[in-house]
């Protein structure tokens, strides 16, 4: 894993451990150990840090850490179903046993439930930390609610697996990337630019990047999905052929994919640049987006 954005990743584990102190404590003990495992696990923690990262460019100065977990949590409740027997059928996730192979699939699926609730209430109270408006609150949960559900991350997996063993088009591989990955990753820029006032028309643009970045880092998971090696991964790799998926790489090629995803990271910095929202850290996320190798 990258040693970029170390401070900030510090900070969002210390809030991740926090989260995990106060507001676990009346779950079952089984559920909330899974629901630590699965969130403390070392993700790249990519959603919070764009999260951060908009607040910070739309020109918000508070602290926005625990807002940033928000996304997280949805995130990492996802990995933990996306896991299970019934769906991908993983057993490996962030370097680890994936949590159904430690907890069972009940409590996995039980612990991931239980962190739809948990997000909501992050945002409840990051608001209110924060000094955000009602109006502000209202957005923030609506972007990250609907990001999560059929029109979004749902809807997207739900696709995603009827288009097992099917040849799909690179427009309906695109539609489902943007729904199963996408989704997310633009409503974690938003909910940043939301807490920190921004226009209508800026929204526009962070949305534009969030869409762009958001549909690269999933071509570029394909990607290493096929370059990459179990060990470096975390996870394990050769899956998408193994189930029969039309990948971008199976699609265009891995260097025709890794094209498409480079391409789209210059169309999202470009959109935020044309608004004077394009700092250092926005671009040095969006390009760690292509350049990952875990
Ligand atoms: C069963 C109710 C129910 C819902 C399932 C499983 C699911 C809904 C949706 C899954 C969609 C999904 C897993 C999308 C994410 C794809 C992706 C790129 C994952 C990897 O993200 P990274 O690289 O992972 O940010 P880390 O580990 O760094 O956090």
């Amino acid at each position: 894993m990258s040693l970029h954005f170390q401070e900030e990743r510090e900070s969002i584990a210390r809030r991740l451990d926090e989260i995990c102190v106060s507001y676990l404590s009346n779950l079952p003990s089984g559920i909330a150990e899974a629901v630590r495992y699965g969130l403390k696990s070392p993700g790249k923690r990519v959603r919070p840090l764009l999260l951060l990262f908009a607040y910070r460019a739309a020109g918000g100065g508070g602290d926005a850490t625990l807002l940033a977990c928000a996304p997280e949590v949805i995130h990492a409740y996802s990995l933990m179903h996306d896991d299970l027997p019934c769906m991908d059928d993983d057993d490996m996730r962030r370097g680890r046993p994936a949590v159904h192979k430690v907890h069972g699939s009940r409590t996995a699926i039980l612990a991931g439930v239980s962190m739809i609730p948990l997000a909501a209430l992050l945002v409840r109270d990051s608001a209110r930390a924060m000094h955000l408006s009602p109006q502000a609150r209202a957005s923030i949960l609506d972007a990250l609610l609907v990001a999560g559900g059929g029109a979004g991350m749902i809807g997207g997996q739900l696709r995603d697996l009827a288009g097992e063993g099917v040849t799909l088009s690179l427009e309906a591989r695109e539609a489902i990337h943007l729904a199963k990955t996408g989704a997310l990753i633009v409503a974690s820029v938003k909910m940043g630019a939301l807490a920190a006032g921004s226009s209508a028309v800026e929204m526009e643009a962070f949305e534009r990047y969030g869409r762009a970045i958001g549909l690269a880092f999933q071509i570029m998971d394909d990607v290493l999905d096929v370059t990459s090696t179990t060990t470096a991964l975390g996870k394990m790799t050769g899956r998408d052929a193994a189930l029969g998926k039309s990948t971008y790489p199976a699609l265009l090629g891995v260097d025709g994919a890794r094209k498409r995803a480079q391409s789209l990271i210059d169309d999202g910095l470009e959109a935020l640049a044309g608004h004077k929202l394009l700092t250092q850290e926005l671009s040095q996320v969006a390009n760690f987006m292509v350049t990952r190798t875990s």
